[in-house]
Formats: structure tokens, C-alpha cells, sequence
């Protein structure tokens, strides 16, 4: 079911200056950026790695309020790893192959993602406590906002 890593979630205060660390320390380029209002974020990728289906990538994620996923996250924890995204053939599928073992979907129906994924996230706590992104990639696979 899960294809690849996606990418992988960090929450910070302030994603200009985590760009300008990451980008700078590990040589990696910044491919898109978002607004993501549904979400509450602010975002930034950085390209890792291409592959079958989508590339690899660190997410880097600001909050756009206190009281929005990531907006808690930071109060409770600082700053760190809050997700783990794995790339899946088709979101709805794996969406509901997952339910059925039990497992609790925080999303009814897949949501817009980051470079035009379709996504759905899973509870943490049925997950080993790690927060668990499913991605299907866009077909173009193409960053979709202002670089
Ligand atoms: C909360 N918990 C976590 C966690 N956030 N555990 C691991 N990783 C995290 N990131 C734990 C928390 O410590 C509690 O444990 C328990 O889950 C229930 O938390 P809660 O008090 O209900 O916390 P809330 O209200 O902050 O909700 C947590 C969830 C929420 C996970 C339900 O953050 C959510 O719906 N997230 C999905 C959407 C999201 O995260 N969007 C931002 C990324 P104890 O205290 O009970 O032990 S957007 C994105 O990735 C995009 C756009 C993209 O990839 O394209
Ligand atoms: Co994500």
C-alpha cells in the first residue's frame, strides 16, 4: 500500500528562517510553497529525491493561527518532526483499506495537499503515536504555487 516516503512534516515558528537553515545545511532546493487555509499552514517543500509515483520531500509547515493542528502541536511540544507522509497509488483506496482494520481517518474524504496531492490523515494514536499522512501525488506531479 504505502509506495515510497512522501515527505516528512516539521513544525516551526518561522518558516523563512527554517527554509534558509535547511536549504543551506543539506543543499537542498525549495520546489513549492503554500497557503493552505483548510489546513492552517503556511508550507514550504524542499526536494529530496524523484521516484516512482512522486519524489521525496521535507515539509516544512508555520502555523497560521494558535488554535489550527500545527498551532497546538508547537505549544504542547516546540518545534520538531509532526508528520510522516507515505505516497499511495490511489488516497480514497488506501483511505478505506486502512479504516477497515480499524485504524481512525481524521478526513471524511481526501483533502488538496501540497504541489496539488490529494491527501488523508490518520489518528496518531492508532498509528504508534506518529500522526500519518497518506499522499497521492498529482499526475503532473508539477509545483503548482509561487516557487
Ligand atoms: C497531536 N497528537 C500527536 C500529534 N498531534 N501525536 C503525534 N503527532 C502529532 N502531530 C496527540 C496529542 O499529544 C494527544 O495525545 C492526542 O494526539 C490527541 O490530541 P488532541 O489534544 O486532540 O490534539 P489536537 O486537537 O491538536 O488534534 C490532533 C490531530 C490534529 C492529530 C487530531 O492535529 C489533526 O487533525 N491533524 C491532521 C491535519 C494536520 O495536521 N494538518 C497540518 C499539516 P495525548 O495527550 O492524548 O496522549 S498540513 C499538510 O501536511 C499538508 C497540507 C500537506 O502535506 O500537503
Ligand atoms: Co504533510
Amino acid at each position: 500500500m504505502f509506495m515510497r516516503i512522501d515527505h516528512i512534516g516539521i513544525a516551526c515558528h518561522d518558516l523563512e528562517e527554517k527554509i534558509e537553515f535547511f536549504s543551506r545545511t543539506f543543499e537542498l532546493t525549495v520546489v513549492a510553497r503554500e497557503v493552505n487555509e483548510e489546513q492552517g499552514v503556511k508550507e514550504a517543500m524542499l526536494h529530496i529525491a524523484d521516484g516512482a509515483g512522486g519524489g521525496s520531500y521535507i515539509q516544512l509547515l508555520e502555523p497560521l493561527s494558535e488554535d489550527s493542528p500545527v498551532g497546538k502541536f508547537l505549544a504542547r511540544r516546540g518545534e520538531g518532526v509532526h508528520h510522516v507522509a507515505f505516497g499511495v497509488n490511489d488516497v480514497a483506496d488506501a483511505m478505506a483499506r486502512i479504516n477497515e482494520k480499524g485504524v481512525r481517518l481524521l478526513d471524511e474524504r481526501p483533502r488538496h495537499g501540497s504541489m496539488n496531492s490529494r491527501i488523508a490523515f490518520l489518528h496518531p494514536k492508532d498509528v504508534g503515536g506518529m500522526l500519518t499522512e497518506l499522499v497521492q501525488a498529482s499526475d503532473s506531479g508539477k509545483p503548482s504555487q509561487n516557487v
